[in-house]
């Protein structure tokens, strides 16, 4: 065969070889950019995200502008507006995560509204990954955050004066499907939390990962974290490999629930580990809640987690304990919420 006649014959063959290969599944080009969040109020962090992503943004830039509109949503339970801890006091935990496997972190941050900004100025401008309490606060002023009033929202207000009532130290959240969940919102706005018949709330975590144009990977995590809490309790959320872990190599996973069980697990990091061993995100986050099940063979109905997973693909998925765990994605092909699968 002569080479222009060669030439010719590659020309024609080679788009039906690159069609059979992603039948195979192998060589699948990658969905991005992509955007997924815990959640159905992920779908207003998604459009913050795509705002970014849309444009070619970094995936970086992209979970900071989504972490942050939750932080600013008002009567949301995730950032300052979210329900106190047993003393009465708001604290906030967040990370962030990008695709050189920087990160920075808060933890019992109090009264500043953007705890994801805070984080990522920790990643970028010092040598630390996470700073806590009155020394994140600290850090946060000295590097321009306002410092706000620390009074509580309304809601917040009449909840803990409710809960105060009993004092309970009773911490649930995320379980959708227990007979204590009310199928009612609190507050107007159209992200108003779920709520628990004795008041307190579940939702009070944002968890998000991208993938950008340029096939980088990111992740943020913001949160008041669980309602009553102990002061000073930290859940899994500003922990990198508990609540969220990004390896730009394989993948990206965050998580939603009851901290401890994630933490004990090293949850994200986990899941992102399965995916490194081929596992899709489904899978891996799967294999994740089956671990904290294991673990919990009696407490295991009580208890609720999500995982979500991102991988280089673009493949998304999720698995929980119980019913109800619920996911935002947005890409060029869909803006939607989906179901996530559960165990139990
Ligand atoms: C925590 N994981 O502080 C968080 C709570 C949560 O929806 O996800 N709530 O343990």
């Amino acid at each position: 065969m002569n080479r222009r006649k060669f030439l010719h014959l590659s020309a024609l063959t080679a788009p039906l070889l690159a069609a059979k290969k992603s039948i195979a599944g192998n060589f699948e080009a990658p969905v991005k950019p992509i955007v997924i969040s815990t959640w159905d109020s992920g779908m207003a962090v998604n459009a913050a995200a795509w705002e970014v992503l849309s444009k070619k943004g970094r995936a970086l830039d992209a979970v900071e502008a989504g972490a942050m509109k939750m932080e600013n949503t008002p009567d949301c339970c995730v950032g300052l507006d979210g329900y106190p801890d047993r003393d009465g006091i708001v604290t906030l935990d967040s990370c962030i995560m990008d695709e050189y496997s920087n990160c920075g972190a808060v933890a019992g941050l109090e009264r500043i509204k953007h705890p994801v900004s805070v984080a990522r100025k920790i990643m970028e401008t010092t040598p630390h990954v996470l700073l806590v309490g009155a020394g994140a606060q600290q850090f946060a002023v000295q590097n321009g955050f306002p410092l706000e009033s620390g009074e509580l929202s309304e809601s917040a207000k009449k909840a803990y004066a409710d809960w105060l009532k009993k004092s309970e130290y009773k911490p649930v959240i995320n379980i959708e499907n227990l007979p204590v969940r009310q199928a009612g919102k609190k507050g107007n706005g159209p992200f108003a939390p779920m709520f628990f018949e004795d008041g307190s709330f579940n939702h009070d975590t944002m968890g998000l990962v991208a993938m950008d144009s340029s096939n980088n990977l990111s992740g943020a995590v913001t949160t008041s974290g669980m309602a009553y809490k102990i002061h000073g309790r930290v859940g899994d959320s500003p922990i990198i490999g508990a609540g969220l872990f990004v390896d730009n190599e394989v993948g990206a996973a965050t998580s939603s629930g009851l901290g401890e069980e994630v933490i004990r697990i090293c949850g994200t990091h986990l899941v992102v580990e399965f995916m490194r061993q081929g596992l899709s995100p489904e899978m891996a986050c799967k294999k994740a809640v089956e671990r904290i099940v294991k673990r919990n063979p009696k407490k295991a109905k009580e208890l609720q987690v999500g995982f979500l997973a991102l991988n280089k693909k673009g493949q998304y998925g999720a698995y929980a304990i119980q019913k109800g765990f619920v996911f935002s994605v947005k890409s060029e092909r869909e803006n939607q919420i989906h179901q996530s699968k559960f165990l139990l």
